[in-house]
């Protein structure tokens, strides 16, 4: 087949554009949702590409205005090797409602690129769990009680159910219980640990749902135990102990070599049950 000037002609039309023309800059902007409430963290994107292919290391000009057109965010930030560049600011609790625009521009070789974007600020009601304990670290057999309360829009919430979970020092659940809040949207729940129980941080975490929204909280708390059969209170149950014990074997109070830290079950006399108690405890840390 014979090659005509006219296919010849069709072809240097078709590939002219892309041989003479400018390299196209381009920016786009999104942010990671469309709808925030009051407090929020919005998180902001923006894209460099120059004929598609993304640039690196160009610097974005960035303003957030708020639904009145005020500038409330100016910031400059740099593209990385995707051509990506972020910035996130938590909205102000007490923010306007409405519609908040993002604005981008940058350059690159005497090009200008510029776009926008939008995302809204509504009344969002927030649904909090509070759990907490009535003390910082307990000792063996004493009460604990984990209490809290749920609010959905600053109001509290009664019929709530929360699930509590409380966790010891390894992360073992020992306690799973679901309570109904009250009329305050309070719950209550009491447990107490025993000498067997692991010393150390305990955590309690608490969850709830109500209206299509979950929301969690936690807390921590101490078990003490002391290690009573330290006698002279090194740390260690050792043989140190087990002498102290055996000088005041068969005193009691008023005789010169009583000593009640030796009379650890305080029934008010050193004896058998004392030392037997010493001898348990041998080699124990705290
Ligand atoms: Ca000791
Ligand atoms: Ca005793």
């Amino acid at each position: 087949m014979k090659f005509s000037p006219l296919w010849l002609f069709i072809l240097l039309f078709l590939l002219l554009p892309s041989v003479f023309s400018h390299p196209q800059l381009e920016i786009t902007v999104y942010t990671n949702k469309s709808l925030y409430g009051r407090g929020e963290k919005v998180e902001i994107y923006g894209e460099v590409m120059l004929d598609g292919v993304p640039l690196e290391n160009i610097m974005v000009a960035l303003e957030v205005r708020d639904p009145l057109a005020n500038s409330i965010i100016t910031r400059t930030v740099e593209t990385n090797s995707s051509g990506v560049c972020t910035l996130s600011f938590s909205l102000d609790s007490e923010c306007l409602l409405g519609t908040y625009t993002v604005h981008v521009s940058c350059s690159h070789d005497g090009e200008n690129a510029s776009n926008s974007s939008s995302f809204d600020v509504e009344h969002i009601p927030s649904l909090i769990l509070i759990v907490k304990t009535s003390n910082e670290t307990y000792k063996p057999g004493e009460t604990i009680v984990i209490f809290g309360n749920v609010t959905y829009d600053n109001s509290p919430v009664q019929g709530i159910l929360v699930a509590v979970e409380v966790q010891d020092p390894e992360g073992t659940p020992i306690v799973i219980r679901v309570l109904e809040t009250g009329q305050q949207g309070n719950y209550e729940l009491t447990l107490q640990l025993t000498s067997e129980s692991k010393r150390g941080e305990y955590s309690v975490h608490a969850s709830a749902n109500h209206e299509g929204k979950q929301t969690m909280a936690s807390t921590t708390f101490q078990l003490e135990i002391e290690l009573i059969t330290d006698i002279n209170g090194d740390g260690v149950v050792n043989i140190v102990d087990l002498y102290m014990a055996a000088q005041a074997w068969g005193t009691s109070p008023g005789d010169p070599k009583w000593n009640p830290k030796c009379d650890l079950d305080g029934n008010g006399v050193i004896n058998i049950i004392d030392l037997y108690l010493v001898a348990r405890d041998f080699g124990k840390k705290i």
